[in-house]
């Protein structure tokens, strides 16, 4: 008998989450798996509307990703930001010449009425892509750190202050408001969805701005298939960016149990690096199942394998044991 179709829903934010996007894009095809991704570090940029998590997963999906930098393109050249600079232009944000084709793009593309989601599919499919890279919302949804120095927008937070000012909370502005795209909600009510993970990204900036959707986060709850997170906390350190950081000033203890715990009343499973293992009883206390494996993704077959158990997890979660 032809084994019941699966389809699957990767939430996803920057670098971390895009590594593990990766290894489902090799295990799964494109209409077995699509990607939800933050648009809370979105910013207009001198005049170009700016999607940093939607490139990072675009340009790792294409392959076309810088990885000493994560973000932007590899092999890139800097011939504009050179030029702005000599005019006394605005270069705290480094464009690389490749990267600023895509911001002009969707610049121009959003100035003719076209939707976040016509755009990337339109980006994505010119870059070889099959996989369904979605925004969270077509409406806008942007991070404001709130900091010691007061509020500050995200990537003025991210890479005008390198992240220094201690954080005291966050708002998604935009949020309350936000809808659901048409495609977003197809993938949501699709008989055949069987599972949902959450990726190895910031909770508080990556995953949060993407739950405080409320249409997004009671579409989740409305799910009868499992959702796991995958802990972007190895050892009480982030593998890259702020997440521990943040989790220190917000007096958050530095751990992956801290991180099931943010998720705890939306995840049916949490996957923890074997470094953690000592923690899986803690979770289990939070009525999540737990499984530890390999999480930090150093090799394409790293990727592959993560996202592997990640749906050998979901299939056992709804196999009901
Ligand atoms: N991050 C930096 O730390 N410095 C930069 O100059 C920078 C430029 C940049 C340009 C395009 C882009 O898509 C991302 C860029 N990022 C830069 C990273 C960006 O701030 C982060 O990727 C996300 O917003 C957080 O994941």
């Amino acid at each position: 008998m032809k084994a019941k179709p699966e389809k699957y829903l990767a939430i996803t934010g920057g670098v971390g989450g895009a590594k593990l996007c990766l290894g489902f894009s090799h295990l799964l095809d494109a209409d077995q798996v699509s990607f939800v991704v933050n648009t809370g570090d979105d910013f207009e940029h001198l005049g170009l509307h700016i999607s940093p998590d939607l490139d990072t997963l675009t340009y790792t999906l294409a392959g076309l990703s810088n990885p000493e930098l994560g973000w932007g393109r590899q092999g890139e050249s800097w011939n504009f930001i050179a030029a702005l600079d000599a005019l006394g232009g605005d270069t705290w944000f480094n464009l690389g010449d490749a990267d600023l084709a895509t911001h002009v793009v969707r610049t121009q593309m959003l100035k003719t009425g076209a939707s976040l989601t016509d755009v990337t599919a339109s980006l994505t499919r010119k870059l070889g892509i099959d996989h369904q890279v979605l925004p969270v919302s077509d409406d806008p949804v942007r991070t404001i750190v709130h900091t010691q120095l007061g509020p500050l927008a995200f990537q003025h937070y991210f890479v005008r202050e390198r992240c220094e000012p201690a954080v005291r909370g966050f708002e998604f502005d935009g949020s309350g408001s936000a809808k659901l795209s048409a495609q977003l909600k197809a993938v949501l009510a699709d008989p055949d969805l069987a599972g949902v993970v959450i990726c190895p990204s910031n909770p508080f900036v990556s995953i949060d701005p993407m739950l405080a959707v409320p249409a997004f986060t009671q579409a989740l709850r409305a799910l009868e298939v499992p959702i796991v997170a995958v802990s972007p906390i190895v050892g009480g350190e982030a593998i890259k960016g702020p997440t521990a950081k943040m989790m220190q000033e917000l007096s958050v203890p530095r751990s992956a149990f801290a991180v099931a715990e943010h998720y705890t009343d939306l995840i049916d499973g949490f996957i923890m690096d074997q470094q953690d293992a000592a923690l899986s009883n803690s979770v289990a206390g939070l009525n999540i199942e737990t499984i530890v494996a390999q999480t930090v993704m150093v090799t394409l077959a790293d990727r592959i394998d993560l996202a592997r158990t990640a749906i050998d997890f979901l299939r056992r979660l709804r196999g009901g044991g």
